[in-house]
């Protein structure tokens, strides 16, 4: 418990780190800046480790096209840059492009903003609120081996009340974030 208590919360963390960005963007006059953006999705790595070993898999697709997104931040400004390019070399779709990392990632993101939506909404399991979410947001997207090992993983979630302990919540902080 002790430990607990002086740990970072994770969510806290990815909340203000998108509220910034938010803010950022405002100020650039509706431009989403890649550098930060990708800085704040490198953030929610941090969610897969209360997820379990099942996971391990989504974790590293993840990361590694965040990475890759990091990496171009180097190179490109703003999302819309990074569109620009590949509309322009007609690789758009290309596996591996960055555009196609960023949809991948964006799709990511869509996913836990569900699935937390879904977890607010209703009383249910982490099963529940993890499968609608993923079959509404990604699984029209992915191939049907990866929504098979996806939904054979979700047996092995944790429960709500495992997770919020996981990543250093209450209850009533999850519904204020
Ligand atoms: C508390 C949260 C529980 C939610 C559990 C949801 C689990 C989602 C599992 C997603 C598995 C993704 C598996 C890999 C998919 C790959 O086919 C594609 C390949 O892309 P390509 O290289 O062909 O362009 N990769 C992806 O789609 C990127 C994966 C993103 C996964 C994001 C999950 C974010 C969930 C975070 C929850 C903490």
């Amino acid at each position: 418990v002790a430990a607990r208590q002086g740990m970072e919360k994770p969510l806290t963390a990815v909340a203000e780190a998108f509220e910034e960005l938010a803010r950022g963007m405002e100020a650039d006059g509706g431009e989403l800046r890649l550098a930060p953006f990708s800085d704040s999705c490198a953030l929610v790595s941090v969610l897969f480790s209360s997820l379990g070993m099942a996971f391990r898999f989504a974790e590293i697709e993840y990361v590694t096209k965040v990475n890759d997104l990091i990496g171009a931040g180097k190179s490109y400004r703003t999302l819309s840059d990074i569109l620009d390019k590949d509309i322009q070399n007609d690789c758009v779709k290309k596996q591996g492009s960055h555009s196609r990392n960023l949809r991948r990632v964006r799709l990511g993101l869509g996913l836990i903003k569900a699935l937390f939506e879904q977890f607010l909404d209703t009383e249910g399991t982490l099963y529940d609120a993890a499968t609608i979410a993923y079959g509404q947001v990604c699984a029209p997207f992915h191939s049907w081996a990866i929504r098979k090992a996806v939904g054979a993983g979700m047996y092995t979630l944790p429960t709500r009340e495992q997770l919020i302990v996981r990543l250093n919540e209450t209850e009533g902080d999850e519904e204020i974030h």
